[in-house]
């Protein structure tokens, strides 16, 4: 998220800045919690940002909205898929990611349909995007017919990923379904190969970090994981991946969605022929698309994009050693 910011601020200024004011460009990490995230929202505010390219998390993003909301900043998130944070129905959230409730249907369907008569657990890492995203999967699913086997949350401490596995072994479960994040979701697939399990692991986008393959190891070939559609592929990227790989950033996750989020408060405020963030908000919420190098991006009147965006992909090992996740399309 950082170097796709960075490089979308260098471009920015390098044209002469947003509505000819130089952008200036702070990088603060959130811990993804609460917390910390409430505590950064009123440090950036009492600092004087105007805009935020976050948070990450749901979790953090949700708790920071309404401080931001309050001191008039505008807050727009690559990756922040949970419905609350727009639903909320504040003046300042806009997300270039996509929302769970899409994800997770989506997920559900494609279980319901690719795996049927099969015996599934639906398991979350307890945060509320990995929670959130669970329970749309398991109503998609529940709504295809498919009655889940298990529907828990992760205890990751202690014994909790070994009582979990014997449960899952115990069980005869063949499908796994995760809501949640790339590092516990490696620790799961990890633990399930050693004590020799081959279930089938379908995730969503808090998987879709190179960090993945480290955690989870050999057992991660043939995840499945819902992913907004390749960005990587996309004509008006070329130039900026090739720029991220030259910093040694794959450009396989957010970098992309946060440079187009500069973007669109850039394009936002052109439009607006305003650098005020409520005038940007207005402008953008009015539903007139702006160009991104992602496309025609285009808001609704809660800062959700118009443009359906979700695909299910497959992690693989390539011959050459390096994992990457491809389209099952
Ligand atoms: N959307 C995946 C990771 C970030 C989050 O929503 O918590």
């Amino acid at each position: 998220m950082r170097s796709g910011v960075q490089l979308a601020v260098d471009d920015i200024n390098a044209q002469g800045g947003i509505n000819g004011q130089k952008i200036e460009f702070h990088f603060v990490g959130d811990e993804g919690s609460q917390q910390t995230g409430r505590a950064i929202a009123a440090k950036l505010s009492k600092m004087g940002v105007k805009f935020v390219v976050g948070h990450y998390n749901s979790t953090s993003s949700i708790f920071a909205a309404p401080i931001y909301a309050k001191a008039g900043v505008l807050m727009i998130s690559p990756s922040t898929t949970n419905p609350l944070f727009t639903d909320a129905g504040l003046w300042n959230t806009f997300r270039t990611s996509g929302r769970d409730d899409v994800q997770g249907t989506f997920a559900g369907e494609y279980v319901a349909k690719n795996f049927p008569g099969q015996k599934i657990a639906v398991l979350h890492d307890g945060t509320p995007y990995g929670k959130g995203l669970a329970e749309k999967t398991k109503a998609s699913l529940n709504a295809a017919g498919i009655k889940e086997t298990i529907f828990s949350t992760v205890r990751f401490k202690g014994k909790g990923l070994s009582t979990l596995v014997d449960k899952l072994k115990s069980q005869n479960i063949e499908v796994v379904y995760f809501g949640g994040l790339a590092e516990e979701l490696g620790a799961l697939i990890r633990k399930s190969s050693a004590a020799g399990l081959e279930m089938q692991f379908v995730t969503g986008d808090g998987a879709a970090v190179g960090g993945l393959a480290v955690a989870a190891g050999g057992g991660l070939e043939g995840t499945l994981m819902t992913f907004s559609l390749q960005d990587q592929a996309r004509p008006n990227v070329q130039g900026i991946v090739e720029r991220l790989r030259a910093k040694g950033v794959a450009p396989i996750a957010y970098a992309l969605k946060s440079y187009a989020a500069v973007q669109v408060i850039a394009k936002g405020a052109e439009i607006a022929k305003s650098n005020d963030p409520r005038a940007i908000s207005s402008a953008l919420r009015s539903g007139k698309a702006v160009p991104t190098i992602l496309g025609e991006l285009s808001f609704d009147e809660k800062g959700d994009r118009r443009e359906p965006d979700v695909a299910m992909y497959k992690w693989q090992r390539q011959p050459g050693g390096n994992w990457g996740f491809y389209s099952m399309d």
